[in-house]
């Protein structure tokens, strides 16, 4: 089986450090924690930034400075901004964080209500859009999927040529408004995908390592961090994002799935390799 890439989704932009106090806002908070998760073996880390306040942004500045910052403490990682930012913000204020060519960025593929009473929206037209612009900017997509129907609606603009194959997705299951999180759920997703997509799969709260175990058994990739949850077990909040990445590390080896180096993980994606 192909080894295992994990990606840290190291803060998210809903938790706070009210949810969990390691939550990062400062540029030296997300240094500490981007380091914890990739010296405990991810290689992707998928990057929402804040101000020193707490508060999100897909400021372009402030993330090449957050950017630059992790580089320079992890140097082979490889960085995946978001374009889905916070509920309510614009596409292009979305968008800023591709202006810096990052290697992959998600492209999030259908609207939905989000969390509670909000609505996340992803228009068919703004799906095009931000696809047309990853593909102008040379950035390899990951597709996040919320529910079933927007993977139907990711491979209808692949189709049309908004999105490259071979697709990889991410499965975001649990989310109050999109597809829940148990394994006939996992299951559904999973094939549903055409053959030669890669998948991560990301579980919300208690769903994190459950889902995290069906997809190392499965061939698929795990995401983690405080983004989708923040305790270790039941009632014990994370002390790192590190720790929720080694507990991963520990769920592979129990299965014999080996883990991705940032190299092997560019390979597995098919991003080119890291100019030296
Ligand atoms: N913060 C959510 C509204 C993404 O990163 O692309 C959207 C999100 C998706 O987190
Ligand atoms: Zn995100």
């Amino acid at each position: 089986m192909e080894k295992l890439i994990i990606t840290n989704c190291v803060s998210g932009a809903e938790v706070t450090k009210e949810n969990n106090p390691a939550v990062p806002y400062t540029v030296d908070e997300y240094v500490r924690e981007a380091k914890s998760a990739y010296e405990a073996g991810a290689s992707i880390i998928h990057l929402h930034v804040r101000y020193d306040d707490g508060k999100p942004t897909q400021d372009k500045d402030r993330f090449k400075v957050i950017m630059d910052a992790i580089r320079k403490a992890c140097p082979d990682v490889i960085i995946q901004p978001s374009t889905g930012g916070a509920v309510g913000m614009t596409n292009d204020e979305r968008l800023q964080p591709t202006e810096l060519n990052p290697e992959m960025a998600t492209l999030d593929c259908g609207t939905m209500n989000f969390g509670g009473d909000d609505v996340f929206e992803n228009t068919e037209n703004t799906i095009k859009y931000f696809g047309q612009k990853m593909i102008e900017r040379g950035i390899k997509p990951e597709c996040e999927v919320f529910d079933k129907s927007m993977i139907e609606m990711c491979l209808r603009l692949a189709k049309k040529g908004y999105v490259k194959y071979p697709i990889h997705w991410d499965f975001v299951m649990g989310v109050n408004g999109g597809i829940g999180g148990e394994i006939r759920d996992f299951t559904f997703l999973a094939g549903s995908i055409p053959a030669g997509s890669t998948y991560t799969v990301a579980g919300v709260g208690r769903y994190e390592f459950p889902l995290a175990a069906m997809a190392i058994i499965h061939g698929g990739h795990v995401r983690v961090g405080f983004e989708d949850n923040v305790y270790l077990s039941k009632g014990v909040l994370a002390k790192s994002n590190g720790e929720l990445v080694a507990k991963v590390v520990r769920l592979a080896n129990e299965f014999g799935r080996e883990i991705a180096t940032p190299a092997e993980a560019r390979q597995i994606l098919g991003l080119a390799p890291l100019k030296k």
